[in-house]
């Protein structure tokens, strides 16, 4: 396996859809200097382990990935785009880093977040063939961020939404931030729910190991929020809202069975006051409101097995760079078991049906 990076074997080529299909890859991160200089001075003393672990890492190590990472981020022109070309991406789907804007104070936030989207924005408009986009938000000023919403996909052209998990230790079942989920619907712009570092309450034996970032802690902290609004309610007062998840669903698809049979026997028991009767099973919303990705997970009994429980139309390729960059990840799912309409679906259509992309 070729495990430098950039790539240095020569991978497949951009399709130019010679193969069938394009491949559109849809968990693709950048980050402007402004935001990452925000940070970085942020690590010292902001009260969440999680954040300081990830950017303290990212914004000091002299390791060789991170320091790629920190300067591909940052990148929405030539660097990317040979990137792409050099691992046969044909679109990036890109969208604002975790944490985004939502570590910031909200009046902050809210300005970073609109100067976000429109750097995202100039860059799709230089790049319209290769590059899209996905409008970031400060979820804890919730009506500006419905009105971000609605900027971003009327007037600058983005293709959903971008939410990198909890805000502050807060998730977005409580009603308070409902006022997101009612644009998203109206607008019928997927939100897609990013993993964040687990928040303080949840992080102390992750971060003890050292497991509290992609490896395992960002799973449990996402996976955690879908179950959260599905167990919340959220998604029978928004029933057409659509949610896209990272790393094959953070895990939820493996956990159906198990999840359909301990909530209906939890609500039976009328064990918790919040966790009241929904209209479907958890695995009945999975298969109607959420489309999931390969973002990391380009391993082929994983992805089978989730077309195989979700749906062909819900599962959708991403590569996740700059944090995952390896050609060798292209061509393994190149190599999925699928025929040529079926990886069409997969590395192309999906993702132009869902966010409403233009077409070949
Ligand atoms: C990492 C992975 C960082 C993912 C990310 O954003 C990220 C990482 C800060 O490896 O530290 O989006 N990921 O989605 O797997
Ligand atoms: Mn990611």
């Amino acid at each position: 396996m070729d495990d430098t990076f950039p790539p240095t074997a020569v991978p497949a080529p951009r399709t130019g859809g010679g193969a069938g299909y394009l491949r559109i890859a849809t968990e693709e991160a950048f980050a402007t200097p402004e935001l990452i200089r925000i940070w970085l001075g942020m690590v010292g003393d902001y009260d969440d382990p999680g954040f300081r672990s990830l950017w303290g890492f990212y914004g000091t190590s002299t390791a060789e990935r991170p320091r790629f990472v920190l300067e591909s981020l940052q990148d929405l022109g030539e660097k990317r785009l040979a990137a792409m070309d050099a691992a046969g991406v044909d679109r990036q789907v890109i969208s604002l880093t975790s944490p985004g804007v939502q570590v910031l104070d909200a009046d902050l936030a809210v300005a970073q977040a609109a100067l976000a989207n429109d750097r995202l924005a100039e860059a799709c408009a230089r790049h319209p063939g290769r590059f899209s986009g996905l409008t970031a938000v400060a979820p804890h000023d919730p009506k500006r961020a419905a009105a971000e919403i609605e900027r971003g996909k009327n007037r600058l052209g983005l293709h959903g939404v971008i939410i990198n998990s909890h805000t502050r230790g807060e998730y977005l079942d409580d009603p308070k931030f409902w006022d997101i989920f009612e644009a998203a619907q109206a607008l019928d712009a997927p939100i897609y729910l990013h993993p964040n570092t687990p928040p303080k309450s949840m992080i102390g034996p992750l971060l003890e190991a050292g497991l509290d970032g992609a490896i395992w802690g960002f799973a449990v902290e996402t996976g955690t929020h879908l179950l959260r609004l599905i167990t919340g309610g959220v998604l029978d007062r928004f029933p057409r809202l659509k949610i896209v998840v990272g790393h094959l669903g953070e895990a939820l698809p493996f956990w159906m069975y198990r999840l359909d049979y301990m909530h209906a026997a939890t609500v039976r028991a009328g064990r918790y006051e919040r966790m009241k009767p929904v209209e479907l099973k958890p695995s009945e919303y999975l298969r109607r409101n959420v489309w999931v990705t390969t973002s990391g997970m380009p391993w082929a009994p994983a992805i089978m097995f989730c077309r195989e429980v979700l749906g062909p139309d819900r599962v959708l390729y991403a590569m996740d760079y700059p944090y995952e960059y390896l050609a060798d990840e292209v061509r393994w799912q190149d190599d999925l078991p699928l025929t040529v309409a079926e990886k069409k679906r997969f590395f192309q259509a999906n993702a132009e049906e869902l966010f409403g992309l233009p077409g070949t």
